[in-house]
């Protein structure tokens, strides 16, 4: 028989084929030379570091589940574990790569016209130029379809009027998927190029977590927009299919991120002494540490699970929702033990968990919250609507 693994208790690393576990390796190796020795002082000083995305690109972790423009169109798994690595680093970091996938080259691949492809997609793609996605306004959050922002056609032209708030990366974006709605009528898609006239982007400052990633509003006073950067796809399915994408990356990193405060709080009661033994040889820590190993282990085999669905293009949205919600849920509640295991250094930063533990409340409540996955559950459960 094997031995017992404690960082892979259920032998998930059999689910995963050569080239997944590469990909694998490949990202933490770059997570813990080129991300771990800098984040500390980028989250202190809200440092973002757009070189980042250029390695991103060298990496080839942007666009990669593409196949179209040279793309590698990799699994949906190995597309996973890249977010599962990056997020054991920073939330932040792993936002920087999914809002750029999911939210921006996807959209773009789907929805846009060919010269809108060809302008964009290699520059997004090697991390030269960086994207954006407007969806939630300042009166519109959980229920996207309340937004204001409307676009009215001109000529040639469609001139948008509007703001969008909680914007990751709008006021560093060269290239802004903005969802705005026709008076009267339905949701359509624009992109937006830095530049435009009429067009703002402020930062939001005061944030305590996902400091190391820039968070904006955008500002629209009459911009407009040609013809060409219409996109095709009417209602408000258009950013929900976008969202089902990224949602799908929140899923398997924010368990990244927990399994980094797992593997923290294990070392660091395995060293701690205290009424002479260590913390890891008292009953109360080694359930802790058992609660972590099993909710990653279940976890991650059903974000597995999900990917090879999505692989066979089997998925459903509800079930994005679930293991979204499940492991948002689930990871808050390991980085708040494990800060707890820690003592007084589980608030000091060098020791990691507390910066994931206050990211981790963005990650459970961006890309909807997990009270509203859980009412989309419902309404798949029971067939009635709760929202509204
Ligand atoms: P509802 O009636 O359910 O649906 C309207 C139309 O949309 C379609 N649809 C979907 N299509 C594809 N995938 C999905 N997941 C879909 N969900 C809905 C639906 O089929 C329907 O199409 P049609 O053709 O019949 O018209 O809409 P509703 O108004 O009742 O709202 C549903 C609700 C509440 C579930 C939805 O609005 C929601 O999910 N709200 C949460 C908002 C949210 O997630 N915002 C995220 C903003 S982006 C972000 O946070 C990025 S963070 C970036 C980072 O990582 O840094
Ligand atoms: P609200 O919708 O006001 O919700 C507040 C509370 O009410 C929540 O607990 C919610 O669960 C609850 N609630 C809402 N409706 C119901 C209901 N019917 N029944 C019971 N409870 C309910 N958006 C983008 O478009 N693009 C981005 O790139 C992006 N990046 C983000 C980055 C950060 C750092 C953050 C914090 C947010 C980002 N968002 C982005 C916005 C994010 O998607 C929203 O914050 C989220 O959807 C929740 O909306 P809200 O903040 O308006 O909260």
């Amino acid at each position: 028989f094997a031995t017992f693994n404690w960082e892979d208790p259920i032998n998930l690393t059999s689910l995963l084929s050569e080239d997944e576990q590469l990909v694998y390796q490949s990202a933490i190796a770059f997570g813990q030379s080129k991300l771990l020795p800098k984040v500390t002082k980028a989250f202190q000083g809200e440092l973002v570091d757009k070189q980042i995305m250029k390695e991103y690109g060298e990496q080839g972790f942007l666009g990669c589940t593409q196949t179209d423009y040279g793309l590698p169109g990799v699994s949906q798994v190995s597309y996973g574990l890249m977010n599962r690595a990056i997020e054991s680093i920073d939330s932040g970091y792993r936002s920087a790569m999914s809002v750029q996938n999911g939210l921006v080259i996807y959209p773009i691949m789907e929805y846009a016209k060919k010269e809108v492809k060809d302008k964009f997609i290699p520059g997004l793609a090697s991390g030269d130029l960086i994207g954006c996605f407007g969806l939630t306004e300042p009166d519109a959050g959980s229920d996207p379809s309340g937004m204001k922002t409307r676009f009215v056609k001109k000529g040639d032209k469609y001139i948008l009027n509007g703001s969008k708030t909680w914007i990751t990366h709008a006021p560093i974006a060269d290239v802004l998927i903005v969802w705005a709605r026709e008076e009267g009528g339905d949701i359509h898609g624009f992109l937006l190029e830095r530049g435009f006239e009429g067009l703002t982007t402020p930062k939001i400052e005061g944030k305590i977590s996902l400091r190391t990633s820039v968070t904006g509003m955008i500002m629209m006073d009459n911009v407009a927009v040609p013809e060409s950067h219409h996109l095709q796809v009417t209602g408000l399915k258009g950013p929900m299919s976008c969202l089902n994408q990224a949602r799908f990356g929140i899923a398997w990193g924010a368990l990244g991120a927990a399994e980094s405060c797992y593997k923290i709080a294990r070392n660091y009661t395995l060293d701690r002494k205290q009424f002479g033994k260590p913390l890891a040889q008292t009953q109360l820590i080694q359930k802790k540490l058992a609660d972590m190993a099993t909710e990653l282990s279940l976890g991650f085999n059903a974000v597995i699970h999900v990917s090879r669905l999505k692989e066979k293009k089997l998925v459903l949205p509800e079930q994005i929702s679930m293991i979204k919600r499940n492991s948002c849920l689930k990871a808050l509640q390991i980085a708040r033990d494990a800060r707890d295991m820690l003592g007084g250094n589980g608030i000091v930063d060098e020791y990691h968990v507390i910066r994931h533990m206050v990211n981790l409340e963005t990650v459970n409540t961006y890309e909807g919250t997990a009270d509203v996955h859980a009412l989309i559950l419902g309404r798949a459960i029971t067939g009635l609507q709760a929202f509204k």
